[in-house]
């Protein structure tokens, strides 16, 4: 069984060690300032180069009465008009292109649940540039030349494995291709191959975990010490979790296809306080979802990411709906971090007026005794109104008296911590559906 016990388990790995500072490129070590100066250069280029190259671009702007001319400045962005998931649709597959066909070395797909995939097209000049920050973040991770890397993102037209192997590959590591599912064989291949970092998504490793535990294997002595985990939302309790019942360092790693793919911002692992955004490559900003305008760095709101050198498929001020937070630089100055996501708008429930995010309920799960970290969220109606049963597996064959109350503790702390009520069924081992990438937390049975 696994060395988890109470909740949030009381030793992690604390913080790795920090890199000197000549180790760092010199994009890392540009000051604030520097940065700024490249921002502006790449963000006219950017602007300029999306208007001339994507009729859909120009056609936004003029409707929005404002030209490449009138960037002058880092602020002059917000006079251009946002991007959405939605004008990627329009233009569904290739009318969000810069360059010809001939161009492009590399297409890759996000299949959304509903309407067209958003599709980017990367030149090899974009494919190089995302190499470079993927291995930037790798490092930044604490992963070095040398080290084996387990990459278990999914290949394919989803940018998770691509993305990490061509970083892996660039930053001098060994890639251990495996891609997602054969959990048993990933156990086995770990053993025996004996890779010090993994890539993946957090509910995997907990996919993992579990495998582990199945055949006999102290996941602590494995050869791992690194876990460079995203692609969904996850919690400080999660990381708590795996890095004790597998003793490596869990880092969060953050990146969207329309913009590039994972690497777009990444947690350093000496100081792990957030994803500091690579924003040579990206420039950040939050807004206010519902006024649209942006909002002072410290603020929580919508992250907008303008590319500032991608030449295939630019992206001006696209709309991430991703809630986060700015905040100034720490292991890497130069850089503002963001904060762990608390969720997308379009993930928010709302739950009989009141709003909540599928992550809330992991830090409420986890913290409690007697309970696997596996759950799920079922939506369901009940007399036309909305209800919210919360799944939990029990972390043994339990005792019905026991299940009573953790299913009472867990229904009281979720109407203390989210002010919501909601059912609380507490089901046996091994009966809710497992993670092999992205986890669907959500089923939604209502018929709106
Ligand atoms: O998930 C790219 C990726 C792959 C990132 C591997 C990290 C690691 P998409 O499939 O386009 O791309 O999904 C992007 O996933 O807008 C967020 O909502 C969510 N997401 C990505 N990373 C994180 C993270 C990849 N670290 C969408 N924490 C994003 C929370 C994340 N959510």
């Amino acid at each position: 069984m696994s060395a988890r016990h109470n909740g949030v388990p009381a030793a992690t790995r604390g913080l790795g060690p920090a890199p000197r500072h000549e180790e760092l490129s010199p994009a890392e070590r540009m000051s604030v300032d520097e940065l700024r100066a490249v921002q502006l250069e790449r963000l006219q280029w950017t602007v300029r180069y999306a208007y001339q190259n994507v009729p859909a671009y120009r056609r936004r702007f003029e409707q929005a009465g404002v030209h490449p001319d009138e960037l002058r400045e880092l602020a002059d962005l917000a006079k251009f008009p946002y991007t959405t998931k939605q004008d990627l649709r329009d233009n569904y597959p290739f009318g969000m292109l810069a360059v010809p066909m001939r161009e492009v070395r590399r297409i890759h797909a996000s299949s959304g649940t509903t309407g067209n995939a958003t599709v980017t097209g990367y030149t090899a000049e974009d494919i190089d540039s995302w190499a470079t920050v993927m291995a930037r973040s790798i490092f930044a991770a604490g992963g070095r030349p040398g080290h084996k890397v387990h990459i278990c993102y999914g290949y394919g037209l989803f940018t998770g494995g691509l993305g990490a192997h061509y970083g892996a590959e660039k930053l001098g590591c060994a890639t251990i291709p495996v891609s997602g599912g054969m959990t048993a064989r990933q156990v086995r291949l770990i053993t025996d191959f004996q890779p010090e970092v993994i890539m993946g998504t957090p509910t995997y490793l907990l996919t993992l975990l579990d495998e582990f535990d199945r055949q006999g294997i102290d996941a602590t002595e494995s050869s791992l010490r690194i876990g460079i985990l995203g692609a969904e939302p996850w919690t400080e309790q999660l990381r708590a979790e795996l890095e004790s019942r597998m003793n490596l360092h869990a880092v969060n790693i953050y990146g969207l296809s329309e913009v590039m793919g994972p690497g777009v911002a990444q947690e350093c692992v000496e100081t792990k306080d957030g994803l500091h955004i690579w924003e040579d490559h990206f420039y950040p900003e939050v807004i206010d979802p519902l006024e649209q305008t942006p909002l002072p760095d410290g603020s929580t709101g919508e992250l907008v990411l303008t590319t500032l050198t991608k030449r295939g498929q630019p992206v001006i001020r696209y709309r991430t709906r991703d809630l986060t937070t700015l905040r100034p630089g720490t292991a890497r100055p130069g850089y503002r971090r963001m904060d762990r996501l608390t969720g997308r708008s379009d993930d928010m429930i709302i739950l009989r007026g009141v709003n909540v995010f599928p992550i809330h309920f992991e830090e409420i799960v986890l913290g409690t005794e007697g309970l696997s970290p596996h759950f799920q969220l079922r939506l369901f109606e009940r007399d036309r109104v909305d209800q919210l049963e919360v799944l939990i597996e029990a972390m043994e064959p339990e005792t019905p008296a026991g299940t009573t109350s953790a299913a009472a503790e867990i229904a009281g702390k979720v109407k203390d911590t989210l002010g919501v009520t909601v059912g609380v069924r507490i089901v046996a081992p091994d009966t809710l559906e497992r993670s092999v990438g992205k986890l669907r937390r959500v089923i939604d049975e209502r018929s709106h």
